[in-house]
């Protein structure tokens, strides 16, 4: 190799180096960064989610922690007494990298203040019966298993007047609307916004024997209802179909118990998450998933879940893996 082809091929030493180097420095002092050291990394070849795979035991863990925070913190005091399920990989409010869910409690007698954000929540009920979610004037009574929605800048206020704790599961689009400066809340005057026991709660309540009949009614060992949010179940000692997608999942075990095994967006990683009710677990994006149910008792298991297909699909950023074009 010529003097000449080592500097024009960029050998270290080299004057072609030493030029670049010192072009590279003067840049950020201009709020200038050059695009092509750092490509491949914005723009990776395939999905490359930050959240890992995460599990949160219901029985074991997550409930007498949260009940312990009922004896710590009322209701009012906390606002929302929530334990936010935190992906290991990163920080709240990231339970996926786009997803965030919590579990909340409200006691007898409570009051969850009235608030409005811009922010759409969903709560899937996981224990209770007599627990309300006031939306927007209307009274709604929550059982488990029931899905209650809380559309963008509803007031809302929740309540108890029955026995027992009351838990569910929040899942919000938080992370996303972190990204935009839309997203912010107000208090409303009173603990509660005046209501009514509402009569008429479908576009606010979708109860659980709605999301089982129409699994149930669908032939063969797996089956998927999309309230837009999906809900599956799995017969006794069958297994899902294998799907990698652009959204990322967060799943709580209805009822029933199995596994999961998931291999992760690198293509050979595998792990396996065990579940059974009352479980939360969350499957980052990218991540092909297989649920298998367990053939104990010889009863489905069913699992609710939340993701962000809906905006992705409206963003048009929803892939499958193995799909040329968008599927609508
Ligand atoms: C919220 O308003 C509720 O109303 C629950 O119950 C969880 C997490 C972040 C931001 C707002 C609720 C929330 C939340």
């Amino acid at each position: 190799m010529t003097s000449e082809q080592a500097k024009s091929n960029g050998t270290p030493g080299s004057s072609r180096e030493e030029a670049k180097a010192s072009y590279l420095q003067s840049l950020p002092s201009k709020n200038l960064a050059p695009l092509w050291t750092v490509m491949g990394a914005m723009v990776p070849p395939r999905p490359a989610p930050k959240a890992s795979v995460a599990l949160w035991k219901y029985e074991e863990e997550a409930r007498p922690l949260l009940l312990q925070a009922g004896e710590v913190v009322d209701a009012h005091e906390a606002e929302r007494r929530v334990l936010m399920l935190v992906n290991p990989s990163l920080r709240a409010p990231y339970t996926t990298d786009t997803l965030y869910a919590g579990l909340q409690l409200i006691l007898p007698g409570e009051t969850a203040p009235a608030h409005r954000h811009t922010a759409f929540a969903l709560r899937f009920i996981v224990e209770g019966e007599r627990g309300f979610t006031a939306v927007g004037g209307k009274k709604v009574f929550m059982s488990r298993g029931d899905v209650i929605l809380t559309p963008s800048w509803d007031w809302h206020d929740h309540g108890h007047d029955g026995d027992g704790p009351m838990i569910w599961l929040d899942g919000l689009d938080l992370p996303l609307y972190q990204a935009f400066p839309t997203n912010f809340a107000e208090m409303y005057s009173e603990s509660r916004y005046p209501s009514e026991p509402s009569t008429d709660d479908a576009h606010l309540k979708i109860p659980w024997s709605k999301a089982q009949s129409h699994l149930d009614a669908q032939p063969g060992p797996h089956a998927i209802y999309h309230y837009t949010l999906p809900a599956e179940r799995i017969a006794a000692g069958a297994a899902s179909p294998a799907v990698r997608e652009s959204c990322s999942f967060v799943y709580h075990c209805f009822e029933g118990s199995g596994r999961t095994r998931l291999t992760l967006a690198d293509g050979k990683t595998t792990e396996e998450v065990v579940w059974k009710r009352g479980d939360t677990f969350a499957v980052p994006a990218w991540t092909e998933r297989v649920h298998y149910a367990s053939e104990e008792g010889g009863e489905a298991s069913y699992l609710f879940a939340v993701n962000d297909l809906p905006l992705l699909r409206n963003l048009g950023m929803y892939k499958r893996e193995g799909e040329e074009k968008e599927s609508r």
